[in-house]
């Protein structure tokens, strides 16, 4: 057979998993033993439960991107392994998103799918997120919803989905199976938490009819453990400010939002030196953190996790590893020099068990 994972790869990660969770000598051998001969055998071998939610975790804490590390051993690793059924696949990321949501007290959870086998990915989800806003192109130019989401609402409609052409359109999940090919599976409202947007001190702000999602939950990243690929593995934790608040709402390729913003704040639009641009991105940002605590709902502001994060670089060195760490994700899309992250360079090391961009590969 050919070899599916990596056994130099499978190796490393076991002896790490050992090392980090106290496994003795002997327990680690006899493991390894058992990878090479499952290996010989099929190519690829399986984790235990207790290597899969290590891998996870650790997956997590080697994520260069991500500021919100503090606190990456709090993941709930749920193993749906065994979970094939493109509608089974659909119902478990529901589950996932109730457990995820918790009510508005946020859990991070990531929901693991059967790994990759000789044919590739058993189970593909379609979606950049398990939640997301429909795009629609419109037929004078622009577009209504989210521009992000102008490929999958178009690759839904071709599967038979029909959006209602509004702004906040939750996109249905696209599922992709061997057996069954691709399929849509719609996400229920009472699924959905969403938090409609309002200024603690601009009453026509709330007007504006913005709102978002509660909770994150990444859905198009593969997660690599020990050699192994599990192509779907959808994982979320908790919004930062400034993902909504600056680039999902104010980017210009995005729901652009600023125009209007500075237009009724009355403010002096004739030249980029006004800063009115910069002037309403602190009132649309303000609004996210207020309206997300107005409704009970976890979120973080880049003040404070950034000095968290921080934390965590100090944790790790004291536990004798390096923090991988991207400055340019790392450090937050606004007042950049007003958080600690900003002034020092990171780890440039790279390692795995890590989460990585789908190479295009598909079923
Ligand atoms: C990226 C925050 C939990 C894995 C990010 C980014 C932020 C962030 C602000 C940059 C996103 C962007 O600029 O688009 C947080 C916070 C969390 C959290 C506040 C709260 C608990 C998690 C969890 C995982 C994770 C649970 C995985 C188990 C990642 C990865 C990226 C990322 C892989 C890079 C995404 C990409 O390359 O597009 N995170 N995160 N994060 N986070 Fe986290
Ligand atoms: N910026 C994206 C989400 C990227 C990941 N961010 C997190 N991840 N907070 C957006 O939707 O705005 N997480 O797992 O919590």
């Amino acid at each position: 057979t050919a070899a599916v994972a990596d056994r130099e790869e499978a190796e490393r990660f076991v002896r790490q998993f050992a090392a980090e969770s106290g496994l003795d000598d002997a327990a680690l051998h006899a493991r390894l033993a058992t990878i090479r001969r499952e290996m010989a055998e099929t190519g690829s071998y399986r984790h235990t439960p207790e290597e899969l939610d290590f891998g996870a975790k650790v997956a997590w804490r080697n994520s260069a991107r991500c500021i919100g590390r503090l606190y990456w051993q709090s993941l709930r690793v749920r193993d749906r392994r065994h979970v094939t059924d493109p509608a089974d696949v659909a119902a478990e990321c529901l589950a996932h998103l109730r457990a995820a949501t918790n009510g508005g007290r946020l859990r991070p959870v990531i929901t693991v799918f059967p790994q990759d086998d000789a044919e590739g990915p058993p189970v593909l989800i379609w979606n950049e997120q398990l939640i997301r806003y429909a795009g629609y192109l419109r037929f004078e130019g622009g577009c209504t919803g989210d521009p992000k989401g102008v490929g999958l609402t178009e690759l839904a409609t071709k599967l038979g989905w029909e959006g209602a052409g509004g702004r906040f359109d939750v996109l249905p999940l696209v599922i992709q199976t061997r057996e069954h090919g691709l399929q849509w599976f719609g996400v229920p409202p009472e699924d959905v938490l969403e938090v409609p947007l309002s200024h603690p001190g601009l009453p026509w702000f709330a007007a504006l009819g913005l709102r978002w999602h509660a909770v994150p939950a990444i859905s198009h990243m593969r997660l690599r453990i020990g050699g192994v690929s599990y192509s779907a593995a959808p994982f979320n934790g908790w919004y930062m400010g400034t993902e909504i608040g600056v680039r999902n709402l104010c980017d210009s390729d995005r729901y652009d939002i600023l125009p209007e913003v500075g237009r009724r704040l009355g403010l002096d639009t004739s030249s980029a030196r006004t800063l009115w641009r910069d002037q309403a991105l602190v009132e649309v940002n303000r609004a996210v953190l207020h309206s997300f605590d107005a409704a009970g709902v976890t979120i973080a502001d880049h003040h404070t996790e950034s000095v968290r994060f921080l934390r965590h670089v100090a944790r790790e060195e004291t536990a004798g590893r390096a923090c991988p760490a991207d400055w340019s994700w790392i450090v937050p899309p606004m007042s950049g020099g007003l958080t600690p992250v900003y002034h020092r360079y990171y780890d440039e090391h790279r390692p795995r068990p890590d989460f990585h961009l789908d190479d295009g590969a598909r079923l």
